[in-house]
């Protein structure tokens, strides 16, 4: 087993989560590349080292380029606000490395787009962090609709709904800043959404939508006595087609008074259901038309089982996961088509085609019309 230097760039949340992701992944997996957690970078000397120290990097550095020049890195991970995601891929891949972008991939579809030019000249392995698709849950629902288990889809009804801007007091941080987003709950929580209706349904051919900004302005987070414009959407709602023929409907918002991390999806087909909630993400809601008409209803799986993916690296069934866990799985994956130089999945392909489909929700929603993509 070979092992390769990571470096982590921004020590946030997401930082955290997948530094975290890093450090488990071969105490379970056995990856066939091994991550050393080499370097964490961020502007923040103290913080950074601080950082470093706590998760376990074996150093820190307060400068990314530094880091990207440096032979001895294999892998960059950006986990820092979406201002920086494009500089960072795009220097990264022309230095050769494998890079991993925390969603949404970028700012707007033409940043994307430069990014995955960047990535196909430099033919390195490439990956956005839409952790969702590996929720066991989710994958194995992405597994019985591939196997027909549902027959036709006809439907999709995703909702991500967090309620953590409901407070007028809750300031205005770098994700409700449009220079620095790009976009707003569409972008945050909204590409989630988009990109498992693209890895469950299929390709999203036209979309119509709205969108709103429900509170304008907002105290800085170190100033609250000064207020800044909130410069995107609180949030979105779309209708879309797929090109298969469904129907569907995305809502992401973070205005649903109690819902904390509620992403829910329900997919209908000719021959069954599906439903996932992220907020119990060890289940799979499954609904078989073929069932016995006495005992016909939605059952609930739980997904906790070693013939479920990724289930056999943890514990005995009922031992359930975590959100943090869908981290490791995607790092997991990412080192495999690393070894394997199969691409990865999401790609910056897919985050160009979930950013597709979100430009077109704004200009929808803009010319108050249909979208075809
Ligand atoms: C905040 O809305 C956030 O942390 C998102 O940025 C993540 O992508 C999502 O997984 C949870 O919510």
């Amino acid at each position: 087993m070979s092992q390769i230097n990571v470096a982590l760039i921004g020590y946030a949340f997401m930082g955290r989560a997948h530094s975290n992701a890093y450090r488990q992944v071969s105490v379970f997996f056995t990856p066939a590349l091994t991550p050393r957690m080499k370097v964490l970078c961020g502007r923040n000397r103290a913080k950074v080292e601080h950082a470093a120290r706590q998760y376990g990097w074996d150093e820190a550095s307060i400068d990314w380029r530094d880091v990207i020049a440096r032979p001895d890195i294999q892998l960059i991970d950006i986990s820092t606000s979406g201002d920086s995601h494009a500089e960072i891929a795009i220097a990264a891949a022309e230095a050769g490395k494998a890079v991993i972008c925390e969603k949404p991939l970028a700012r707007s579809l033409a940043e994307a787009e430069r990014m995955l030019a960047a990535v196909r000249t430099a033919r390195v392995t490439n990956m956005v962090c839409h952790n969702y698709r590996r929720a066991p849950a989710v994958m194995l629902a992405h597994q019985l609709i591939g196997e027909g288990v549902l027959g036709q889809i006809r439907h999709f009804r995703g909702t991500y709904l967090q309620d953590w801007l409901v407070d007028p007091s809750a300031p205005r941080s770098w994700r409700l800043d449009r220079a620095k987003a790009g976009a707003g709950t569409l972008g945050d929580i909204g590409s989630h959404v988009i990109d498992l209706a693209r890895f469950l349904v299929g390709e999203i051919t036209d979309v119509t939508g709205a969108l709103d900004t429900f509170i304008r302005e907002r105290p800085l987070p170190d100033d609250a006595s000064t207020k800044a414009p909130v410069t995107v959407d609180d949030a979105a709602a779309a209708v879309v087609r797929f090109a298969n023929g469904a129907l569907g409907t995305i809502e992401a918002t973070r205005y649903a008074t109690g819902r904390k991390n509620h992403n829910r999806f329900e997919i209908n087909g000719s021959l069954g259901s599906v439903a996932f909630n992220l907020e119990r993400m060890n289940e799979l809601e499954l609904y078989l038309a073929s069932d016995p008409a006495a005992v016909r209803g939605f059952r609930t799986i739980l997904v906790t089982d070693p013939a479920h993916p990724y289930i056999k690296a943890w514990w005995p069934p009922g031992h359930t996961i975590g959100w943090e866990h869908t981290f490791t799985h995607t790092v997991y994956d990412l080192l495999e088509a690393m070894a394997t130089g199969t691409p990865a999945s999401p790609s910056f392909e897919d985050g160009v085609a979930t950013q597709r489909v979100m430009d077109a929700i704004e200009r929808a929603a803009a010319a108050r019309n249909w979208v075809t993509l």
